[in-house]
């Protein structure tokens, strides 16, 4: 038998979530959602304990995963033609690292800094020398909880927040990037 050729290269591929979640999503399956080549790049940046998103305080945080939230994100930016990148990192270094290496290469951050949305005054300064769109994105509203959450020293660096909705704060912030990034490509009125 001939060597067979290899698949052709899908354009764009979706890294999270299955065929199953796309298709709970979309009402679509996978194979019926048309592949383009992604305009721009979103860096999803989570921060410390996310990553025990799921297994405690389903109270304030729901019962998803990070993974979970992540795959919704996924999903909503390949509706807009974006593809999104996700960074976890427990270390405030880790993330600033993050924000350094996405200037000129990712078109927008979608930031959860967790607590050091409080108090991180280097993360700040990071997202202020990013040059993209910033949102920031809390699953709860700390605005409505214990006093020192109501101050973020990340908001005044961001383009807007988006807080209190749970889950669907992800894909409420991908609809809102792809609504700026379109703002900003068609230019001053
Ligand atoms: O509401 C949000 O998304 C927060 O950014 C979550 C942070 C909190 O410090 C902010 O004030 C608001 C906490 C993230 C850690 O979440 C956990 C989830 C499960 C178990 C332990 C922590």
């Amino acid at each position: 038998m001939p060597p067979q050729e290899p698949p052709a290269r899908p354009e764009l591929t979706i890294v999270t979530g299955t065929s199953d979640t796309v298709t709970e999503l979309t009402g679509r399956r996978q194979e019926e959602i048309p592949e383009r080549l992604p305009d721009a790049i979103v860096l999803l940046l989570s921060g410390p304990n996310l990553n025990l998103l799921g297994q405690r305080q389903p109270e304030i945080y729901g019962r998803d995963t990070l993974a979970d939230h992540v795959a919704k994100a996924t999903m909503a930016a390949a509706e807009h033609g974006l593809a999104l990148e996700h960074v976890q990192s427990d270390y405030e270094g880790a993330l600033i690292e993050a924000v350094h290496e996405a200037r000129g290469r990712a078109a927008a951050i979608v930031v959860n800094p967790g607590a050091l949305t409080h108090y991180s005054w280097s993360l700040h300064d990071a997202l202020a020398a990013f040059d993209g769109v910033v949102v920031e994105l809390h699953l709860s509203n700390p605005a409505a909880r214990e006093p020192w959450r109501h101050t973020s020293v990340v908001a005044g660096v961001a383009d807007g927040t988006i807080a209190g909705f749970g889950g669907l704060g992800y894909r409420l912030a991908v609809r809102a990037v792809a609504a700026l990034l379109a703002t900003r490509r068609a230019g001053p009125a």
